[in-house]
């Protein structure tokens, strides 16, 4: 039975991936953070169809070095998926320090432990397109330059180029896969999305007139979340280790989600939405839109959920109230 050792595991992807490997016959375990509440509500609602004896929970940190060198001594993995973040791209302008901590160092701190454990662990990090921040050329591929415009992407593309780094220097099995944004219901609350499916569920059942939302021309490459962890796992099954960008090829306008939105209920929205100033980014990025010709041509990966099904998705999914449980 493969071990696999996940970062991150309470979040949205640690949720689908735990799912994904449990249904493959893995032994999954999972780092999950002290907090004064237990909140596992992602990994609650995994489907009864698989076999929860084989998940294994461990405390510890991505800030905390010596969680890492210990839990990659004891459990042996096979495969270390490196998903936990401060995965907040505005929120990161405020906790940058912080985001750096976690993301950046977090990401070495484990790849060190992997390396001093002299574990044979294949390694999965969480690269991200906000990478390619203001981007250079469109659509983007893994030979576009990257442009970080926030705490969070600097922090990123660090943890980006150790991972490159520790395979090169030190042979590690390290792939980098550089997914574009990815939804689903169990999606953050806070994260653009979700906030509008919730909002316009809520105002539709008249729980609320209005949601509040800051710059809707954005641009983004939205797929959908189960898909993509799939790819992270074909990804450690190849002979060589490489990077591959993970997206659907579309790009829509935050404005087109909540135009699709709002009529996906029958609502006009421009009668429900309101500006407010705090939910832009000191430096935005304006347009995101993957190339995933690589990820097709030598993993055999292609996403079939695109805007139109992923919307329809994540409303049903609010609108029947179960948003986590939804697959
Ligand atoms: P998410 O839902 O925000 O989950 C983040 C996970 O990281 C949670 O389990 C969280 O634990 C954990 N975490 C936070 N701080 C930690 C720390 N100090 N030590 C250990 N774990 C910590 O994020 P996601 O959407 O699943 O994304 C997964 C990864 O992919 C992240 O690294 C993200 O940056 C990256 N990514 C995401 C996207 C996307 O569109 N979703 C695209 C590209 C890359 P708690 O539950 O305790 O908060
Ligand atoms: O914002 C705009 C906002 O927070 C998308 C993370 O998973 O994907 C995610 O980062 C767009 C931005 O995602 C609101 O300005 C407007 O242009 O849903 P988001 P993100 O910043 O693209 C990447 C790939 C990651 O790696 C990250 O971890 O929507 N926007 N109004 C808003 N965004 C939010 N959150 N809230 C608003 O009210």
């Amino acid at each position: 039975m493969k071990k696999a050792l996940i970062t991150g595991i309470s979040g949205q992807d640690g949720s689908y991936l735990t799912e994904f490997l449990l249904k493959k016959g893995y032994e999954v375990h999972g780092i999950v953070r002290r907090s004064s509440t237990v909140v596992r509500s992602r990994l609650d609602f995994i489907s009864p169809e698989v076999n929860r004896q084989n998940l294994f929970l461990h405390y510890g940190d991505l800030s905390d070095g010596s969680s890492l060198f210990k839990l990659v001594n004891r459990i042996k993995p096979d495969e270390v998926y490196n998903l936990g973040a401060q995965s907040h791209v505005r929120i990161s302008f405020d906790i940058p320090l912080y985001t750096a901590d976690v993301d950046g160092l977090g990401t070495l701190r484990l790849l060190d432990a992997i390396r001093d454990s002299h574990s044979q662990a294949k390694f999965y990090q969480a690269s991200s397109s906000e990478m390619f921040g203001l981007v250079q050329t469109t659509p983007q591929n893994e030979s576009t330059p990257f442009h970080p415009r926030s705490p969070y992407a600097c922090a990123k593309v660090f943890a980006h180029y150790q991972t490159i780094n520790y395979r090169e220097s030190h042979g590690l099995f390290a792939c980098c896969g550089i997914l574009f944004n990815h939804e689903s219901p169990r999606r953050g609350e806070n994260f653009v999305t979700r906030k509008i499916c919730k909002g316009v569920a809520e105002i539709k059942s008249g729980k609320r007139q209005k949601i509040t939302l800051g710059n809707l021309d954005a641009r983004r490459d939205w797929g959908y979340a189960p898909e993509y962890v799939e790819a992270m796992w074909l990804m450690l099954q190849q002979q060589t280790a490489d990077d591959y960008v993970i997206a659907t090829g579309e790009t829509h306008s935050v404005k087109e989600f909540v135009e699709a939105a709002f009529a996906y209920v029958g609502l006009n929205w421009q009668e429900h939405v309101e500006f407010d100033q705090k939910y832009t980014r000191p430096a935005e990025v304006d347009l995101l839109q993957g190339d995933y010709s690589k990820a097709k041509q030598k993993l055999g990966w292609e996403p079939k959920v695109k805007f139109k099904d992923l919307l329809a998705i994540m409303m049903e999914a609010e609108l029947t109230g179960e948003p986590v449980s939804r697959l």
